[in-house]
């Protein structure tokens, strides 16, 4: 037989997105903003973006797009969410409307533990649509990189098939999914009054998860609902181990001193942060930890104290903003309803909270590719029927994101 000579392999696409407003959130200028601006894409990368007037000479793109004026934005990144898990929490929600109490709930089999076993009971396939569904709202909103956590399955089995669900849905869908590993999340009832036990257990899970290619980071829960202090930190250890990141539930319902042990351990991010002290704060600055804010869950929760803003902006900690999505204490699909409530209730500016989605949050996912257009990045972006970014921090319940485009391909339209 003789030898054939392969096809040279074709040229990767080079693509033209001209007449376009670029809020690129590069650099420091505000917004990184381009009045008339233009986007070069080859393949899954920027390859160019800049003034439409200084376009490199002589070039021959492959297809042309004319985005008409329109505004352009990095695609959105939600850096917190619970997404696969079974059944939902709208029942107890109207049972503690009609006065039931936390107690009585939990007591009747109700709360996370409700979630944990509608989780274990639904199938794989179950899982992956129901958190597809979910997936594809925040997607409309311009979502390109969306963070899944476990932490509803509690067994080495069931984490494991909620992260593989995670992982399915990066490889199905149009959109880039980060797992990452929360065993502590809540102690699974049998293991009641053994939590260092479980939490020996959760660790062992880890080595598993990880030669299987299901987990980014690893992740616990520090609050006296959760795990302690020392619970966490041998989480972190067992991450540690296997050069995993970390990043932390912290400081959400008290100070617990979370946020400056996972400093100590380089962590990504730390999120909720109500309760975060003044040394928290610079724990996480000299470490260069994200500090997310979830809006949705101080919402819910109808919680008071406020996160300190003032103090992290002083400290010059990078602030990220995500939905947290889950069914007891954050069961929103909007990240654009988050970014107008950074500003509502935590006083963001709009140009933080838009930071907050799309640089910041890549940031506390690890991820330096992608939540800015510039040369390099991903290209992933969001096309707006809207004069500035602000707009969308400013409304609320009103969604103008018309294209996406992830890896430098155009998604169809839900
Ligand atoms: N913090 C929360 O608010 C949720 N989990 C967490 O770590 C509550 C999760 C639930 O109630 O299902
Ligand atoms: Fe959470």
């Amino acid at each position: 037989m003789n030898p054939t000579t392969p096809e040279p392999a074709p040229a990767t696409p080079l693509h033209l997105w001209r007449h376009a407003r670029l809020a690129t959130m590069a650099g420091s200028e505000p917004w990184g903003w381009i009045e008339r601006g233009a986007l070069l894409t080859r393949g899954e990368t920027l390859a160019w973006v800049g003034e439409e007037s200084a376009l490199p000479a002589g070039l021959a793109p492959d297809a042309e797009h004319d985005l008409g004026g329109a505004l352009v934005t990095p695609g959105l990144v939600d850096a917190h969410t619970h997404l696969v898990y079974g059944g939902d929490r709208a029942a107890e929600f109207e049972q503690r409307l009609l006065g039931a109490s936390y107690e009585d709930i939990a007591r009747a089999g109700g709360g996370i533990r409700a979630t944990v076993a509608a989780t274990r009971a639904a199938s794989s396939e179950q899982l992956f649509a129901s958190a597809a569904a979910r997936a594809q709202v925040l997607m409309a909103e311009g979502v390109t990189t969306l963070e899944i956590k476990s932490g509803y399955g509690l067994s080495a089995e069931h984490e494991a098939r909620c992260l593989a669900v995670a992982r399915r849905l990066g490889r199905e869908l149009p959109l880039a999914v980060r797992t990452t590993s929360l065993a502590a999340h809540a102690l699974p009832a049998e293991y009641a009054g053994r939590a260092d036990n479980y939490i020996t257990a959760a660790c062992a899970w880890l080595t598993e998860q990880q030669a299987q290619g299901l987990v980014d980071a690893v992740d616990a829960f520090c609050e006296h609902i959760g795990f302690t202090l020392a619970q966490t930190e041998r989480i972190f250890q067992a991450a540690q181990r296997l050069a995993l990141p970390v990043k932390l539930h912290a400081e959400q319902l008290s100070d617990m001193r979370g946020a400056a042990l996972a400093a100590r351990y380089r962590a990504l991010s730390c999120d909720h942060l109500e309760y975060l002290s003044a040394s928290g704060i610079a724990a996480m600055a000299g470490a260069g930890t994200v500090a997310t804010l979830l809006p949705g869950a101080f919402y819910f929760l109808r919680e008071t104290k406020l996160p300190p803003v003032d103090a992290l902006r002083a400290a010059g900690v990078p602030i990220a903003i995500a939905t947290d999505h889950n069914p007891g204490s954050s069961p929103t699909l909007s990240l654009l309803l988050m970014l107008h409530m950074a500003c509502t209730l935590f006083r963001l500016t709009p140009e933080e909270a838009w930071r907050g989605v799309t640089v910041n949050g890549a940031r506390a996912l690890g991820l330096a590719d992608r939540g800015v257009l510039r040369a390099g990045a991903r290209a992933d972006f969001a096309v707006w029927d809207a004069e500035h970014p602000r707009e969308m921090a400013y409304r609320f319940g009103h969604n103008p994101c018309r294209r996406v485009v992830f890896g430098g391909v155009e998604r169809a339209t839900p």
